[in-house]
């Protein structure tokens, strides 16, 4: 199945759900989270589904590197001269919504290690 009618994320793909959309390609759809954690917080998702980033990684390696070069993109078009990209990757660390997602954050400092 490429999208699940079930899923967040595929609803937005699909339209049925509103977002701020800044980039969308054949592959890959990018759009501001909805509970911004820093100046810029764009979320980069595959235009189908897939739970997480482990499992996109091992159905389509090019896909997993067209969502890093999309965020190199964005940060770009947003001014961005360094930014973080995070993949969480299962519910104990804090992954909420199950369409595999890159959240791209920029636009403050950031402590390291991360909390
Ligand atoms: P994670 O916790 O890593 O699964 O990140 C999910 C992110 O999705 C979280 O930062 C908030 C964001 N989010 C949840 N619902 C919506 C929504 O309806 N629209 C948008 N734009 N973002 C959402």
């Amino acid at each position: 199945m490429d999208l699940d009618p079930q899923c967040l994320f595929c609803k937005i793909i699909e339209g049925d759900i509103p977002a701020d959309i800044v980039l969308r390609t054949a592959n890959v759809l990018a759009f501001r989270d909805i509970t911004p954690q820093a100046p810029t917080h764009i979320l980069l998702i595959p235009t189908v589904h897939v739970e997480n980033a482990a499992e996109l990684a091992k159905l389509s390696p090019t896909l997993i590197g067209e969502l890093m070069i999309a965020a190199q993109e964005v940060a770009k078009s947003e001014g961005l001269d360094g930014y973080r990209t995070v993949f969480n990757t299962g519910a104990s660390v804090g992954q909420s919504v199950f369409h595999a997602h890159l959240h791209l954050l920029g636009g403050r400092s950031f402590a390291w290690p991360p909390g």
